[in-house]
Parts: structure tokens; C-alpha cells; sequence
């Protein structure tokens, strides 16, 4: 699939800073050593309902790391999936009566609008499940043929104990693994499975399904996690630096992911860091599909919403908290904005330097945001109450703004 269209980044005098995140595998905050290709994966919408604020949240996260990155003068290799075949979208399409595939490409276009809309860098392969399955299956059968996979009645489920690092990613007890395994797509009650937690490599062809050619798995459609670990494998290969998405994926979809991937190659780890991004509800739910309580991109924007205000909302939150949107926060941001608009308007202003080693300290401090923003409406509401002498200052600031945190001022 094409990815959409990258905005520019400004190149920043002095020196970009290395991050400091946590990580969920060992539960503290690691420093990144990535190498001059920092390679990232992301797990993408599955495009039945996009773009609503907890997936934006989500993307603005990943899209900090990868400016954390690109300040230090390295380049990012950086992929994101889009799940085009899985049981939610089938449903979804099931129940409006349109076509799955018309529906993943209205879906998938415009997340490309908003994503492009929010300034949200583009990965450089952005990459279908459907497109994928040319390199799932020979990775299912190699699974089957080590004895890291079996059939059930034309199905075929990963043995969660062919990987002697299952559980490392999440660090969970059984109970909730086997709880978060029937919420979050798998089937820990079908009987024959040789451990509940099994999750499914490939589904057998079923009546009024979608369904390819899987060789000698017979017909049928990938399981979730092994479409990430193809394209993840083909792309980037094992032990790249981070693996990222809401932790709503952390067990079971990035814990099974890795452990498909180093059982197949019988290396380890699949991803050297694994990051997760807090959940974003509303009127104290979390945004989900499912629960309909969802607050567009694509409707804000449609609203007359500038969407640089909507990446301000995103950006006062800590990644790592869960948070509920309201209101006031769209109406704090858009304040700031003038505020901030009004400060780079003149052509000299405060000392620049600090605000912009202010920003990058923060950032590379577990991509602290919101500390960031306070940097700048320090810095603008200093322009506001004295004004400055140094000229330029403020494209200096406009351009950090720009570079670091994708707003455009
Ligand atoms: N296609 C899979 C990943 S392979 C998937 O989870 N799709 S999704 O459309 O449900 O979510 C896309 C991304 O947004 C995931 O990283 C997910 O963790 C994140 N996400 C979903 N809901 C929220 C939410 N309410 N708050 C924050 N992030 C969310
Ligand atoms: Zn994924």
C-alpha cells in the first residue's frame, strides 16, 4: 500500500539528544542505542472505524520518538501495518452490508488524511495483512514443522510453550493473561487447544468468508499477530529497536508476536523495546469502537478544527497516561496556539537556545510532552509580557516547535 505524503523536518542547530523510555519488558526506562537506522514497527488501525483520538494519541507518541531520533542526526526506519483482514472488520461489514475490502480502503484512506492532516510522519512501508500473506503462510508451516504450531480441526495454533521467553514481554499471571485472551480477540475456552492461551496462526476457509491460498495449511486467512511478525521480519528482522502501539496490545498481540518470531528464527528478542502508549477514553470509557463512544479526527477537522490544535491535545498528555478527552481540551489548545502564533509572529523575541535544549531535554526524558509545552508557553508568555531583542529568535523556536513536536506554528 502507499503511505501518505511527509512534512518537512527542520534540521536544528546543537545537539539532538538520546531517549529514555520505558519499556514495558522490563518495566524501566531504558536509553536507546539504535544505530544510524533506528528501525521501528508499529502496530496500525485495523480500518473499520478510523481516526479516533486514542489511536491519534497513540500515533502522536511513536511520532515523537521517531523526532527524538531524527534530532540526533539518525535515520528511521520505520514500518506500520494495516490489519485489512480480521474478524472486527468482516463483522463491521457483515452488519452494513457493504463490501469488506470497499470498506478497509475507505477506512485506510482517510487515516492517510488525518495522519497527514495531524503531520504525523509516514512509515516508510506501510503494509496490508492481505498483501502479507504470501509471507505468512511458508513462516506458519515452518512453525508446524518445528513443532511450534498443531491443527485443530483445520486451524492452526501457536503452542505458546515452544518459546521459553513467553510471558517476558507483558510479565503478567496466568489469570490475567487467560482474562485479557478472551477480551482481546482470542479463544481460551475452544476445547482442544493444547494451552487456552494458543492464539491462531491460520483459520481455516469458512462459508461466506474471504479466504487464500495457504499451501500446505490449506485455505483459509491469517491469524492477528503473525501479520505483524511478517512484515516486521521482512522489513526490519529480528531485534529491532522498538516495537510500539496502545497498551491494549501488550498481551496478548505483542507478547505472541514475539514469541512466533523467536520461535521460528530461535533468536531473541524480536524487538529490543517494547513501548506502549496509554489509552485514551471518554466520559470515563475507553475510546473503542465497540463501545461507541469515539471522538473522530476526520470530525473534528470537519468541524473546522485546526488540526494543529488537535495535535495540542494530544501532546498535553504524558504517553504513558490513561486519559479521558473533554471539551476543555480542545479549548485549551486552541489558546495555546494563538498564544503561541502570536509569540513567533515578530521577528525578535527572548533567547531561543534554552527553550529549544528545554524541549529536547524533555522529550528524550520518556517523550515528557507536556514539560515540553510548558517550555514554550514559558518562553511565549515571556515574549508577551517583555518582548526580547535577539532577532530570529523566534523562528529559531518555530522551527524546534516544527521539528520536535510536529506543530506548525
Ligand atoms: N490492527 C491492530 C494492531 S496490529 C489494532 O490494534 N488496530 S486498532 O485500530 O484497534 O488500533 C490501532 C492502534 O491504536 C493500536 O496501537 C492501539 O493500541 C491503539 N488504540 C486503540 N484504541 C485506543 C485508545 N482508546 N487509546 C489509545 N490508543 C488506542
Ligand atoms: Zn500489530
Amino acid at each position: 500500500m502507499h503511505a501518505w505524503p511527509a512534512s518537512e523536518v527542520p534540521v536544528l542547530p546543537g545537539q539532538g539528544r538520546d531517549l529514555r523510555i520505558h519499556d514495558t519488558a522490563t518495566g524501566e526506562r531504558v536509553t536507546l542505542t539504535p544505530g544510524p537506522v533506528a528501525r521501528l514497527y508499529v502496530c496500525g488501525i485495523t480500518p473499520y472505524d478510523a481516526t479516533h483520538l486514542g489511536h491519534a494519541a497513540t500515533y502522536n507518541a511513536f511520532d515523537l520518538v521517531q523526532r527524538v531520533w531524527l534530532d540526533t542526526k539518525r535515520q528511521v526506519h520505520y514500518i506500520q501495518n494495516v490489519t485489512d483482514v480480521d474478524d472486527p472488520l468482516l463483522e463491521r461489514a457483515a452488519a452494513t452490508g457493504e463490501e469488506w475490502t470497499a470498506l478497509a480502503e475507505r477506512e485506510t484512506a482517510l487515516f492517510r488524511e488525518d495522519m497527514t492532516a495531524l503531520r504525523m510522519l509516514p512509515p516508510r512501508e506501510f503494509v496490508g495483512a492481505v498483501e502479507s500473506v504470501p509471507d505468512i503462510v511458508p513462516l506458519v508451516e515452518r512453525l508446524r514443522d518445528m513443532g511450534a504450531a498443531y491443527e485443530l480441526e483445520g486451524d492452526v495454533y501457536f503452542s505458546v510453550e515452544s518459546d521459553r521467553h513467553f510471558g517476558e514481554v507483558s510479565r503478567l499471571d496466568a489469570a490475567t493473561m487467560r482474562r485479557l485472551s478472551g477480551e482481546r480477540g482470542g479463544d481460551p475456552d475452544r476445547p482442544g487447544k493444547k494451552n487456552p492461551l494458543d492464539p491462531l496462526l491460520w483459520s481455516a476457509a469458512r462459508e461466506g468468508e474471504p479466504s487464500w491460498d495457504g499451501a500446505s495449511l490449506g485455505r483459509g486467512r491469517p491469524g492477528w499477530h503473525i501479520e505483524c511478525v511478517a512484515i516486521a521480519l521482512r522489513y526490519l528482522g529480528m531485534g529491532f529497536d522498538v516495537q510500539g502501539g496502545g497498551s491494549d496490545l501488550a498481551f496478548p498481540h505483542h507478547e505472541m508476536g514475539a514469541s512466533h518470531a523467536q520461535a521460528v528464527t530461535g533468536e531473541h528478542p524480536f524487538a529490543r523495546t517494547y513501548v506502549h502508549a496509554g489509552m485514551v477514553g471518554l466520559d470515563g470509557a475507553k475510546m473503542s469502537k465497540s463501545q461507541g463512544n469515539l471522538v473522530f479526527v476526520s470530525a473534528l477537522r470537519r468541524e473546522g478544527v485546526d488540526p494543529v490544535a488537535i495535535r495540542l491535545v494530544l501532546l498535553a498528555h504524558h504517553y504513558r497516561a490513561d486519559w479521558d478527552y473533554t471539551a476543555g481540551d480542545l479549548e485549551r489548545a486552541t489558546e495555546r496556539l494563538a498564544r503561541w502564533r502570536a509569540a513567533v509572529s515578530r521577528p525578535d523575541g527572548p533567547p531561543a537556545d534554552a527553550v529549544v535544549e528545554e524541549i529536547r531535554a524533555a522529550l528524550a526524558d520518556d517523550l515528557d510532552a507536556p514539560a515540553a509545552l510548558a517550555a514554550v508557553d514559558r518562553w511565549a508568555a515571556a515574549q508577551h509580557e517583555h518582548g526580547g531583542t535577539d532577532e530570529g529568535a523566534p523562528g529559531v523556536v518555530s522551527r524546534a516547535v516544527d521539528a520536535l513536536l510536529g506543530v506548525a506554528l
